[in-house]
């Protein structure tokens, strides 16, 4: 055994570690070929968290981070993401590529009430972020280049509204083919939504991004929705277990008003880690049960409009097209979730 680690170095000894002690078979293929990854961002608080699991993981090949308007604007949004980076000082190749400003057709609706006026809760106010934003690049298509340099090998990770997602798939429609698949977080089935009684916010900020996404064709499409992240809750009592370091500081800091927010509608102090789970969804798979069902967005209503619908009886007899998230493991993920963070790579 201390043959074999003295020939791992850096994300794939902790990944070696880390299966070590969660008792997991040690896959040396993998171990040292990891994913490829864009993550497809509109980073306020838990986009922050998933940027973290992803590239603390040593999981994931990030190629990149592409940015959207969403619960900030781009430019906020594009400026966090390069802050999270810096401060979890992630490999300088890894560049940020700012995407769309606005929804397809509608007007933007930030959540500062959730997220604080800078998106991260106060949190890095005063950290100026190194140059890792491409502005010469779009979002859109970088997605594009990287499916059509790897192709069936890319996975894409979308924790804000699909704006992004949507131009790309205007402009090179065989993208649905070229990525290996696509995880989303967003949506909610079977639970009540939450930016109107039934919406989820990324579906309803763009529900005609949403709509063209999810019927476009993707082999392979997850929805992580609310169904499951809002049983994916990180404690206070779970942040304290992350001990004294910078990343913990931040974590503390910037959900702090998060969590009363979450207190108030919810009646828990938690912070609902919906990003991270689509992330670790990407990761790990085995920690959410889908089932495949065909799902749509509603975009024509005065009340439902962002609404996904699934149909879980077959009533349209459409063909299933996403698969759904209905189950998760919480407490794994989360112990997964603080191990990454808590990880000295
Ligand atoms: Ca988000």
């Amino acid at each position: 055994m201390p043959s074999l680690m003295q020939g791992l170095s850096g994300p794939c000894l902790y990944s070696f570690r880390r299966k070590l002690r969660y008792g997991w078979s040690y896959n040396l293929e993998r171990g040292f070929n990891v994913r490829k990854a864009i993550l497809d961002v509109d980073t306020g608080i838990d986009d922050a968290l998933g940027i973290m699991l992803a590239i603390r993981s040593g999981e994931l090949d990030v190629l990149g981070i592409t940015t959207v308007n969403g619960n900030v604007s781009l430019e906020t949004a594009t400026k966090n993401t390069c802050k999270i980076l810096d401060l979890i000082h992630a490999d300088p190749s890894i560049s940020v590529y700012p995407g769309a400003s606005h929804p397809l057709l509608r007007n933007p609706v930030f959540e500062h009430r959730v997220h604080g006026q800078d998106g991260l809760g106060g949190a890095l106010a005063d950290m100026h972020p190194s140059g890792r934003a491409d502005l010469s690049g779009f979002g859109p298509d970088f997605i594009i280049e990287q499916a059509r340099l790897y192709p069936g090998e890319v996975t894409l990770i979308a924790t804000g509204p699909l704006t992004n997602v949507a131009l790309a798939l205007a402009k090179r429609p065989s993208l649905v083919h070229e990525l290996k698949e696509i995880v989303i977080m967003g949506g909610a089935v079977q639970t009540y939504g939450n930016i109107t009684p039934v919406a989820e916010y990324n579906m309803y900020v763009d529900p005609e991004a949403a709509q063209l996404v999810l019927q476009a064709g993707f082999p392979r499409l997850t929805l992580i929705g609310l169904d499951v992240t809002r049983r994916a809750l990180l404690t206070s009592e779970h942040i304290d277990t992350l001990g004294e370091s910078e990343i913990a500081n931040y974590v503390r800091q910037s959900t702090s008003d998060y969590m009363q927010r979450y207190f108030e509608r919810n009646g828990v102090q938690a912070c609902a880690m919906h990003d991270p789970l689509a992330v670790a969804t990407a990761i790990w798979p085995e920690l959410v049960e889908t089932t495949r069902y065909y799902v749509d967005v509603e975009t024509r209503s005065e009340l439902c409009d962002g609404q996904t619908v699934c149909d879980f009886q077959n009533r349209l007899q459409r063909k299933p097209n996403v698969e759904v998230g209905l189950k998760v493991d919480a407490e794994e993920f989360i112990s997964r979730f603080i191990y990454v963070l808590r990880g000295t790579n």
